[in-house]
């Protein structure tokens, strides 16, 4: 008969990291492969980036379905005092989503749930006899790392600490680049990455936000069954492509803001210093950071972020900075607590260098535009995704700029030393270029990307 329409279910966590290749993915198959795509939003969201980030998004693409889900205040400080908010609402999400799925699921062709929620959403897809695939929204080599992960637990035994985890065929991970949670067993966070990393063999398919070429080991051996045998097919989508949303009100005149100063820069004269939606840098790490800025010589966009939850934040800029730094840098640095359009300042030819903690939405929006990497990990996967952003040649990583917590404050003349070399160097920037194209390529008609997509497309249709 006829190719019916494929509709599909994606079912996002929280936190700005994983909605963005979300909302990138439900374009890429609503508009772009003629799916019927529905997106779960679970409300409140944790933070309000998320929040104007769904509006604008179902506002730009109205063929996205929106489908609500009004959750209960969870209160997690017993259990797990201290916790990460963002890390709280995924222990929320998964323990709703057995009730929550049926409804939601109702004619659904396949489920996309989130990495996030993955050992809970596939078994009660099964149940309910409809196809699930995992997103996994960061780098192929976490991938393998979480998929062997659970392989290695089972060897060495978990409390002990973590040491070296060598991921077969991919690559020895240093005990140091092992997300720091990990070395906890009871940690929420350990126990949920575990458990989802079981559940990945179950699921029809994983698809990863990541090219064949800029990490070929990983795709390999997690297609060839190295990492863990009878892993389902692994569908490398990436770099999905961001997509134009119009932002409102305040926000919308701060990013006109950032775009006349960036037009007013020369080629590859900026550099632009973010380290991501999820955590703020200790005061006195911004304050080195601000005078090895204002050392360095070069003109800057800082994204400047002061606690956990953006709505938590109400620290004035001049605080966090000292005593007239703004004045010193006027004209030369640009310094925002803002949101600004990460992708948009990316691609725009005034800019020379990312100083990044490499979150795998910005590696892959550093990819997409080419721009050299000066990778500064902090927590989480970010020292895996450096090693990937050195090794494709993406950028460089001085690997003794650390966790938090573990490692002194990097200094202001070191900081000023090495953005100073990266903005100097020719290679580097060819590099980065060529990774530029490589992904143009996978996405390109034909490409690697294009065709895992169109291959999961087909599945779903069934
Ligand atoms: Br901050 C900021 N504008 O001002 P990552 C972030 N972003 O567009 P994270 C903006 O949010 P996880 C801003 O372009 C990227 O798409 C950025 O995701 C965008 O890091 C996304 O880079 C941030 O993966 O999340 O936020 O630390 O830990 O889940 O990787």
């Amino acid at each position: 008969g006829p190719a019916a329409t494929p509709r599909i279910v994606l079912f996002p966590s929280a936190g700005m990291g994983h909605l963005v290749p979300f909302a990138r993915l439900a374009v890429a198959l609503s508009a772009g492969n003629c799916c019927d795509v529905s997106l779960v939003t679970a409300l409140p969201t944790v933070s309000s980036a998320e929040a104007r980030h769904i509006a604008a998004l179902f506002a730009a693409f109205p063929a996205v379905r929106r489908m609500d889900l009004r959750l209960a205040p969870f209160d997690a400080s017993s259990e797990f005092p201290g916790a990460d908010p963002f890390y709280v609402r995924y222990e929320a999400l998964r323990r709703s989503a057995p009730l929550l799925l049926g409804p939601l699921l109702a004619g659904a062709s396949a489920l996309v749930a989130d990495i996030a929620l993955a050992s809970v959403a596939v078994p009660v897809a099964r149940e309910l006899h409809v196809p699930s695939y995992v997103f996994f929204t960061a780098s192929a080599t976490m991938l393998s790392f979480k998929a062997y992960f659970p392989t290695y637990i089972d060897a060495h035994g978990a409390g002990r600490g973590v040491g070296d985890v060598d991921v077969p065929d991919v690559y020895r991970i240093p005990s140091s680049s092992v997300p720091q949670a990990l070395h906890d067993p009871d940690n929420i966070f350990t126990r949920q990455f575990v458990a989802n990393g079981r559940a990945l063999v179950a699921a029809d398919g994983l698809l990863v936000n990541a090219f064949d070429a800029m990490e070929p080991e990983a795709v390999a051996s997690l297609r060839g069954g190295a990492v863990v045998p009878g892993l389902p097919p692994v569908f490398a989508v990436g770099p999905l492509m961001p997509v134009k949303l119009r932002e409102t009100g305040e926000a919308a005149e701060e990013q006109g803001n950032h775009r006349a100063w960036l037009d007013a820069q020369p080629p590859r004269s900026v550099v632009y210093v973010s380290f991501g939606s999820r955590k703020a840098l200790a005061r006195d790490q911004i304050r080195e950071l601000a005078a090895g800025l204002e050392a360095c010589g070069h003109r800057f966009l800082w994204v400047v972020k002061g606690a956990i939850v953006d709505r938590d934040d109400a620290s004035e800029l001049s605080d966090m900075l000292g005593e007239g730094f703004l004045r010193r840098v006027e004209g030369r640095g640009l310094v925002t607590k803002s949101w600004v359009e990460q992708d948009e300042v990316l691609r725009h030819p005034a800019l020379g260098l990312f100083v990044s903690h490499c979150g795998w939405n910005s590696v892959t929006e550093a990819a997409v535009s080419g721009v050299p990497v000066l990778a500064w990990p902090r927590f989480a996967d970010q020292r895996v995704n450096a090693r990937v952003v050195a090794r494709a040649g993406l950028g460089a990583w001085v690997e003794r700029w650390s966790w938090e917590g573990e490692e002194a404050v990097v200094r202001a003349e070191e900081i000023a030393e090495k953005v100073r070399a990266a903005m100097g160097d020719e290679t580097v920037a060819q590099k980065a270029a060529s990774v530029r194209e490589a992904a143009a390529r996978a996405v390109a008609y034909g490409g690697t990307s294009h065709q895992s997509l169109a291959e999961f497309v087909r599945r779903c249709r069934g």
